[in-house]
C-alpha cells in the first residue's frame, strides 16, 4: 500500500486502544493532543504531518485548532484526502472548501440520535411542566415555592424541524406520550420512514404545532430559521425545545416572545454564543437549560469515537467513509 499516515488531533477517551491497533493499516500515526491554532499551523507548514491521508478531529479538537477553513485547508498536507469528525454537527468545518479540494468529511450521526433524542424528551417534559421553578424551590427549602401547573404531553401536536435520525428518534419516544406528530424537512420522507407522521409545510408546522422541537444542522441558510417572523405564526402559548444548535433560533427574539408569553416554555440544550447565554434565558423562570450534553453518556461518547475509527480504517483501506457528511453525498457517491 502506499504510504498513509493518519493524525489525531485532540484527545480520546474510550478508544485509546483501538486507535492503537490503526498503527497496522497506517504508514504512521501522527498526534497533536492540544496546542493553539497557531502551533498548529506552523507545525502544518514544517512538515510535522506530512504524509498523511487522514485525519481524526475530536469532540474537542476545536479548541486546539479552531475551525477547518480556507486558511487551515492551504496549510495542510496536499495528502490529505479524508477528514473524520467526531459530532452530529460540523459547522466548524467548511464543507464546500473541502470538496473543493477533493477532500471527503465524515460525521457522527446515528451513533447520537438516541441520546440526543432522550435529552429532547427530557427537556420538552420539563418545559411543559414549567419545572425550573419547582427544582429550585425544592432545594431552596421552600417546597413548591411559587408553584404553577403545568400541561401533559397526551393530544399535543409536536412539530419537529428536521426529520432525520434525531428528529424520528424524538418522534418515536414522542409518540409513547400520546403526542401526535408532523414534521417539515425539505423533502416528504418515504411513507415508511414517516411511521405515521404528517409532512406539513414550513409555515404549517409554526402555525399548527404546539411544540416545536428542533433538528436540523445549522449553515448560512438555516442559521436564524426560527426568529422574530417566526414567532409571529406560531401559535400562542407554543413551547420550543432545541437539541441542534443554538443560532437556528434568534435568541434575542426568542427572549422578547417568551416575556410576551407567545412562547410559554423552552427547553434549551444549545445557545447561541455558546457557553454564554443570554441574560434574559438566564432570568427567565419558563425556560429549561442544560449546557449541551446531548451526548453526554458513556456509551454513546464511546459508539460515536468508534465510528470515527471506523471511517478512518474505511478511509485509510478503502477510500471510502460509512458516515460521510450528506452535502458532499448529494454530489457523487465519492470524491
Ligand atoms: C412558570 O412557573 C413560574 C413559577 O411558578 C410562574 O411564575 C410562571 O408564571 C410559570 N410560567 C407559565 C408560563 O405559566
Ligand atoms: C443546510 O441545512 C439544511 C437542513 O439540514 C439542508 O436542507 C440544506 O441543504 C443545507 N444547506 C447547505 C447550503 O448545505
Ligand atoms: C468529548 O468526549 C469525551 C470522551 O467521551 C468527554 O469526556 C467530553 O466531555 C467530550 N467533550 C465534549 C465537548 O463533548
Ligand atoms: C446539529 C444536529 O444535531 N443536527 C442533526 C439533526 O438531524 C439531522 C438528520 O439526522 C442530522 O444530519 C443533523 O446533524
Amino acid at each position: 500500500m502506499t504510504q498513509r499516515a493518519a493524525l489525531l488531533i485532540g484527545a480520546l477517551t474510550h478508544t485509546r486502544k483501538e486507535w492503537e491497533q490503526i498503527r497496522s493499516i497506517a504508514s504512521k500515526l501522527y498526534e497533536y493532543p492540544s496546542g493553539t491554532r497557531e502551533e498548529f499551523i506552523s507545525k502544518c507548514k514544517s512538515g510535522a504531518f506530512d504524509g498523511i491521508y487522514a485525519l481524526y478531529r475530536s469532540n474537542d479538537s476545536n479548541k486546539y485548532t479552531g475551525n477547518f477553513n480556507d486558511e487551515l485547508l492551504d496549510v495542510l498536507p496536499k495528502s490529505l484526502k479524508f477528514i473524520c469528525h467526531n459530532g452530529a454537527g460540523y459547522d466548524n468545518i467548511d464543507v464546500p472548501a473541502c470538496t473543493k479540494r477533493g477532500i471527503s468529511v465524515s460525521s457522527t450521526p446515528i451513533a447520537v440520535d438516541d441520546a440526543t433524542a432522550d435529552v429532547a424528551i427530557f427537556l420538552m417534559l420539563g418545559a411543559l411542566r414549567n419545572i425550573t421553578h419547582s427544582f429550585q424551590a425544592v432545594r431552596q427549602g421552600k417546597w413548591r415555592g411559587n408553584f404553577a401547573l403545568g400541561h401533559d404531553p397526551k393530544n399535543k401536536v409536536l412539530g419537529i424541524l428536521g426529520m432525520g435520525g434525531i428528529g424520528s428518534a424524538v418522534a418515536h419516544r414522542a409518540k409513547a406520550f400520546g403526542m401526535k406528530i408532523q414534521y417539515h424537512n425539505r423533502k416528504q420522507l418515504p411513507a415508511e420512514k414517516e411511521e405515521g407522521s404528517k409532512y406539513v409545510t414550513f409555515d404549517e408546522l409554526l402555525e399548527t404545532s404546539d411544540v416545536l422541537s428542533l433538528n436540523l444542522s445549522l449553515n448560512a441558510s438555516t442559521r436564524h430559521i426560527i426568529g422574530k417572523d417566526e414567532f409571529d405564526k406560531m401559535k400562542d402559548g407554543i413551547i420550543i425545545v432545541n437539541t441542534a444548535r443554538g443560532p437556528l433560533i434568534d435568541e434575542a427574539a426568542l427572549v422578547d416572545a417568551l416575556k410576551s408569553g407567545k412562547v410559554w416554555s423552552a427547553g434549551l440544550d444549545v445557545f447561541e454564543e455558546e457557553p454564554k447565554i443570554h441574560p434574559g434565558l438566564l432570568e427567565a423562570e419558563n425556560v429549561v437549560l442544560l449546557p449541551h450534553m446531548g451526548t453526554a453518556t458513556y456509551e454513546t461518547q464511546r459508539d460515536m469515537e468508534l465510528l470515527v475509527l471506523d471511517n478512518l480504517k474505511a478511509a485509510l483501506q478503502s477510500d471510502t467513509l460509512l458516515t460521510q457528511v450528506p452535502e458532499q453525498k448529494q454530489e457523487s457517491a465519492r470524491i
